[in-house]
């Protein structure tokens, strides 16, 4: 069983506990003012943001019926025009945006292993132990598995992991990276209308299962890969690593189906857990679980930094 599993089992088994995601997002966006992004600044967001791929209005199919019952039933949604990034958000680009805030964060450290007298602001970097909610970061550096130390007064990628998806940033902290870039998270219906297209299939890149040329899946923990290395695992809009490498955040409370977006469910005010998509490299190894329209991630604690989860951003029509 994945690790990040067993505390939503035991509060099922061990209530009372806390109410698991009972935590109202912050809006980082709101309350933590950031540098514009400059060339010279944020070459690495500015560069992903205008790579960012077109996917057409349209109506798209949303769900399965022959699938896991979280995703049925299929329905169509009708999308306005948006784009969405090509891959998944690197450690150099997070990083970026972490250097914008200008944090008064005492280093040097490495990830992992922030100092207890890094400073007060410190506290927007340090996630508490899983389920206790004590604080909601914006990105988890005190875990093991991110990526992303303090050096020469920066922020900075750990050696040989700037191409590497970011990982172990918040629900909220996501939301904000994509806001300071001038985009959003997309919406679940979004995220898989650029996975899946508009022809039901089950995968980006068509019906034939996940093999190691599409998918990177089946690693070990901190095994990630540079983002976009699988080509032949692009969706129908060239978007890749949809499947597999990590999961990503949506905007999207988790919510039965049919998806309706006036409904409460795209409030970033509201408690709860917000869906993953597309699976990750470390848990999700078989082909249920790589679909383009799975949607039973682990990602009921949006307030904590996660392993397995990363970022794609989406933004209107250029
Ligand atoms: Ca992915
Ligand atoms: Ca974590």
């Amino acid at each position: 069983m994945p690790i990040d599993a067993v505390p939503r089992l035991l509060c099922v088994l061990m209530l009372p506990l806390p109410a698991l995601a009972a935590q109202v997002p912050p809006d980082f966006t709101e309350d933590l003012p950031a540098a514009a992004a400059t060339a010279s600044s944020a070459p690495e967001s500015l560069a992903a943001q205008a790579a960012m791929l077109a996917v057409p209005a349209g109506t798209y199919p949303i769900g399965r019926d022959d699938a896991a019952p979280d995703q049925r039933p299929a329905h169509a949604v009708t999308l306005e025009a948006f784009r969405i990034d090509r891959t998944e958000v690197t450690n150099a680009a997070f990083a970026e945006y972490l250097n914008a805030l200008d944090l008064q964060v005492k280093g040097p450290f490495t990830a992992g292993e922030i100092p207890e007298n890094a400073g007060a602001q410190a506290i927007l970097l340090r996630e508490g132990p899983y389920g206790t909610h004590i604080q909601y970061p914006i990105i988890a550096l005190n875990d093991d598995n991110a990526r992303i130390g303090h050096d020469g007064g920066r922020f900075v990628p750990t050696a040989g992991f700037a191409d590497h998806p970011v990982a172990e940033t918040t629900w909220a902290g996501a939301r904000a990276y994509c806001a300071w870039r001038g985009a959003r998270l997309p919406t679940e219906a979004e995220w898989e209308a650029a996975a899946r297209g508009e022809d039901g299939r089950h995968y980006p890149w068509g019906n034939s299962p996940p093999d190691a040329t599409r998918a990177y899946v089946n690693r070990d923990p901190d095994a990630t890969a540079p983002v976009g290395s699988l080509p032949a695992g692009a969706s129908p809009v060239g978007a890749l690593d949809m499947s597999g490498s990590l999961a990503e955040w949506t905007s999207t409370l988790k919510r039965p189906y049919p998806y309706v977006a006036t409904d409460g469910r795209e409030d970033p005010t509201i408690a709860g857990e917000r869906v993953t998509r597309g699976g990750d490299y470390q848990w999700d190894n078989r082909p249920d679980t790589l679909t383009a329209t799975h949607r039973n991630g682990f990602s009921n604690e949006p307030s904590q930094g996660h392993r397995q989860i990363g970022i794609r951003c989406a933004a209107g029509p250029a």
